[in-house]
């Protein structure tokens, strides 16, 4: 017979080795653009996202503390460049409605466009570029994992991201939004 203790020592054994595996989960929202608020994913500018495009968001716990992240867009026009970042509010019927950009280190001064803090190591940047088929995807690591409530969506905007002092992290206006639950896989 096998007694509690014993018992309670083989799980406190086996339990660390449990938590050095459960990274895998991950965040994904897969969705189709619509012209309407309220779904998960919305357009605002269905001449450059039309309604009926889709996406897939997904979060990745990476070994180290890190994060992958990764985009895919289908039925876009063809030999569009976008800029895409995670921002900190859930999409709204307007584009300011996802507030600002996610930043680990938040910096002080708001807006941020200062390159020491609104740069791709701080923030989520996914941009892209379709291709022929009006198909493009975009992956992205950083060494941090989202505070959870923080990031709650990514933005699409006109052009790519500008990294210059004074206009980094902009990249032109918003023209669609994803809701994702950012943060919350462990
Ligand atoms: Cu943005």
């Amino acid at each position: 017979m096998i007694s509690a203790s014993a018992v309670a020592a083989a799980l406190l054994a086996v339990v660390p080795v449990i938590g050095a595996g459960s990274g895998h989960d991950a965040v994904t929202v897969t969705d189709t653009f619509r012209t309407r608020s309220g779904a998960a994913a919305v357009t605002y500018a269905p001449d450059a996202v039309p309604g009926g495009a889709r996406v897939r968001v997904t979060e990745r716990p990476a070994p180290g503390g890190g994060t992958r992240f990764a985009l895919r867009l289908e039925g876009l026009p063809a030999g569009r460049t976008f800029g895409a970042h995670v921002h900190r509010q859930a999409c709204g019927p307007k584009p300011e409605d996802a507030g600002p950009h996610y930043q680990n280190v938040k910096d002080p001064v708001q807006p941020s466009v200062d390159p020491a803090y609104a740069n791709p190591r701080n923030e989520v940047w996914l941009d892209l570029t379709t291709g022929a088929r009006g198909t493009a995807r975009a992956q992205a690591t950083v060494a941090w994992r989202v505070r959870p409530g923080e990031a709650r969506s990514l933005v699409l905007h006109e052009h790519a991201t500008d990294t210059r002092a004074g206009h980094a992290g902009t990249a032109g206006a918003r023209l669609a939004c994803v809701t994702v639950p950012f943060g919350t896989a462990r």
